[in-house]
C-alpha cells in the first residue's frame, strides 16, 4: 500500500500561530475518522510528544509521530517530503483502515507551502498576534493554501487588531476560504473541520 492511499491535510503557518493547538481542538471533530497525526519539528519531538500525551488512550500511540526535518521547515514538507511520506506508509502498514492524516509543518516565515505529493489539502494558520497586516504581505502560504485560518481571535482587542479588517484583507489577496478560530476555546474549529473534510474526503 502506498503512502497516498490516505487523505492528507497539511497544516502550516508561522511559529507559534497555533498549529498544534488547532490540531488539539480539531481532533474531537474528527471522531468519524481513523486519524494519524504527524508533527514536523526541526530538531525536537516537542509537538509530537505534546500530542501523544494529550491524546493518550484516544489515538493509538503509533499513529502520532514526530518528524525531525533537521533543516529549514520548508524542506521536509516541500522540497523533499520523503520522511513524511515514509511515516504515512508506516502508519498504513500498522493501521490499514487509516483514512486521514494531519501533518503539521515546522513554523515558518510566511513562505512554506506543502508539496502536493504530501498534502491533498492545505491549511495555513496565522494569528492576530503576529499583526493585522500579515494578509496584506501576501506570503505564499496565505495566498496559495486551500483554507486560511486566522487564529487567536480572542487576542485581537489586546493587540489592537481590527479582526474584520484583517479578514477582509485576507479575502482580498486570495480566492479560497478564510475562517477565524480561537483554538483555546474551540470557537470556529468545527467549521474548519467541516471545510477540509469536505475538501479532502468528498471531493
Ligand atoms: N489566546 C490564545 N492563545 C492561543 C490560541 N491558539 C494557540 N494559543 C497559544 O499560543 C501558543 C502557541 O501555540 P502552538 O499551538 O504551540 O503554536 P504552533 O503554531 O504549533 O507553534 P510551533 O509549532 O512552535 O510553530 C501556545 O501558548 C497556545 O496556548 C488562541 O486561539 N488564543
Ligand atoms: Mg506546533
Amino acid at each position: 500500500m502506498s503512502a497516498r492511499d490516505v487523505a492528507t491535510v497539511g497544516i502550516g503557518g508561522p511559529v507559534g500561530s497555533g498549529k498544534t493547538a488547532l490540531i488539539e481542538a480539531l481532533v474531537p471533530h474528527l471522531t468519524d475518522h481513523d486519524l494519524g497525526l504527524i508533527a514536523n519539528d526541526i530538531l525536537t519531538r516537542e509537538d509530537a510528544d505534546r500530542l501523544q500525551s494529550r491524546f493518550a488512550g484516544e489515538i493509538p500511540e503509533d499513529l502520532i509521530a514526530g518528524v525531525e526535518t533537521g533543516a529549514c521547515p520548508h524542506t521536509g514538507i516541500r522540497e523533499d517530503p520523503s520522511m513524511n511520506l515514509d511515516q504515512i506508509a508506516q502508519f498504513l502498514d500498522a493501521h490499514p483502515d487509516l483514512d486521514l492524516v494531519l501533518v503539521e509543518s515546522g513554523g515558518d516565515n510566511l513562505a512554506a507551502t506543502f508539496n502536493p505529493e504530501l498534502a491533498d489539502y492545505s491549511l495555513y494558520v496565522i494569528s492576530v498576534a503576529e499583526g493585522g497586516d500579515i494578509p496584506r504581505k501576501r506570503g505564499p502560504g496565505v495566498v496559495d493554501c486551500d483554507l486560511l485560518v486566522i487564529n487567536k481571535t480572542d487576542l485581537a482587542e489586546h493587540v489592537d487588531v481590527d479582526l474584520d479588517a484583517m479578514v477582509a484583507d485576507a479575502r482580498a489577496v486570495r480566492d479560497g476560504p478564510v475562517l477565524t478560530t480561537n483554538a483555546r476555546t474551540g470557537e470556529g474549529v468545527a467549521r474548519v473541520a467541516e471545510q477540509f473534510t469536505r475538501g479532502v474526503l468528498l471531493a
